[in-house]
């Protein structure tokens, strides 16, 4: 690779400084925020197409524009891909987001005040699984479940399967929701399946964080155990930004009028351009290496922590999430403290709250951690544990600034060696004063 899409923004030199000290970031600190990742060059590529000039309303073959026969051509492309990695017999490419592939569900399945259980977002679910602050909460009657109580020997915090069967024969809700944001553990569909089926629910499964983990055969998959599975496509998927919904034939059309014209106009056709780069991508043998390699790398990342005296959430990780219990390290210390001390030293992360966390969402008593990007960075095992040395010592020292600057440095030689753009060369220097990393 010898360019980016960004380097033809010459003529905006305003926008085109503030990407090149992203670009410059992104390459000199360490990614650990769980949901994102590092695309490649040929996903940078689509997603900067002239597809973005095209509006397609509809679907291939039913579109309400002219001039759409390659936009026909790149969406039958990509959901063929997604059908074929996942398995599933319908895919819809088109939600701009998680977010609006999980409303559009709703949309598609329920009527507005019915019963829905989904996982709490203070124990590990998402805003759309029902959260009062947004539309899903306000639009259905979400019940929630949440995780067991902690346990010494770590063998708590998973999903409370007992409490979600009682709410469910209490609730007789009409969709149980399974999936998470915050949530080190494995999630098996069979369980919520035959809880779905006892009282007559329907099931849909948001992959989100795990899809690239499915995809590669490495974690269970809901497809075909779930009536409609969600997921995002820049997560452990290493695609671009925007969400997916695979289901049966017998919901397709339901699920289809629900994205468009029920909650989208014009879909982004260049960035679906990008999911069917991803979806290839992610069907070749060296991504179910990489999904492995990202498993390894949480583990050892995870196993570091608690070497350093963190208490682990779960008790350690089967995915590519760790989350620290950040009072037993330091009751004093907030995630937000932490985060903002870390980000000075090029460790990037996102404070999280942590089951039945005393502190909001906005200050939090828990980090989140993801191995998804500096895996395809190249960092391995090693690299990892060393990354969670310097994070227990960072927030050890966080008051010495002699020490910050020495993991700062430690950063910057790991990152100058584990560079997920490294085929541009060397990282210039930043012509802007603010524009070095962090
Ligand atoms: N914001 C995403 C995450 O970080 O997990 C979920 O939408």
């Amino acid at each position: 690779m010898t360019d980016l899409p960004h380097d033809a923004l010459g003529s905006d030199p305003e926008v085109a400084r503030i990407l090149a000290a992203e670009l410059r970031r992104q390459r000199t600190t360490v990614q650990l925020i769980a949901s994102e990742n590092f695309t490649s060059p040929a996903v940078l590529a689509a997603t900067a197409s002239v597809l973005t000039n095209k509006y397609s309303e509809g679907y291939p073959g039913r579109r309400y524009y002219g001039g759409n026969v390659f936009a026909d051509e790149i969406e039958e492309l990509a959901r063929e891909r997604a059908k074929e990695l996942f398995g599933a017999d319908h895919a819809n490419v088109q939600p701009h987001a998680g977010a609006s592939a999980n409303l559009a569900v709703y949309l598609a399945l329920i009527e507005p005040g019915e019963t829905v259980l989904a996982m709490r977002l203070d124990q590990g679910g998402h805003l759309t699984h029902g959260s009062p602050a947004s539309v899903t909460g306000k639009m259905y009657r979400f019940v929630s479940y949440g995780v067991t109580p902690a346990q010494p020997d770590g063998s708590g915090e998973r999903i409370d399967l007992d409490q979600l069967a009682d709410l469910a024969r209490r609730e007789r809700p009409k969709l149980i929701v399974a999936g998470t944001t915050a949530y080190t553990r494995l999630i098996d569909p069979a369980p919520f399946r035959a809880i779905a089926d006892e009282v007559g629910a329907m099931f849909m499964f948001d992959a989100a964080h795990p899809a690239g983990l499915i995809a590669a055969g490495l974690h269970p998959s809901p497809v075909g155990v779930a009536d409609v599975v969600t997921f995002t496509t820049h997560k452990t998927l290493r695609g671009p930004r925007g969400g997916a919904i695979l289901t049966g034939m017998d919901r397709a059309r339901a699920i289809d009028a629900a994205v468009f014209p029920g909650l989208q106009g014009g879909p982004l056709e260049h960035v679906i351009a990008a999911k069917a780069v991803a979806f290839a991508e992610a069907a070749r043998p060296s991504f179910r290496e990489y999904a492995a390699q990202v498993l390894r790398n949480a583990a050892a990342l995870a196993v570091s922590l608690a070497n350093e005296g963190f208490r682990l959430v779960a008790g350690g990780t089967e995915n590519h999430q760790v989350i620290v219990d950040l009072r037993s390290f330091d009751p004093e210390l907030t995630g937000k403290a932490a985060q903002e001390v870390l980000d000075r030293t090029g460790i990037t992360c996102n404070r999280n709250q942590i089951p039945n966390d005393p502190r909001s969402p906005f200050v939090a008593s828990g980090l989140r951690l993801g191995s998804a990007a500096e895996t395809t960075a190249g960092m391995g095992e090693a690299e990892m544990a060393r990354v969670g040395e310097l994070l227990g010592t960072v927030l050890r020292h966080r008051d010495d600034e002699a020490v910050l600057a020495d993991v700062r440095a430690e950063v910057a030689e790991m990152c100058a060696r584990f560079d997920p753009y490294g085929s541009l060369g060397p990282v210039p220097e930043a012509e802007h004063e603010g524009d070095g990393s962090p």
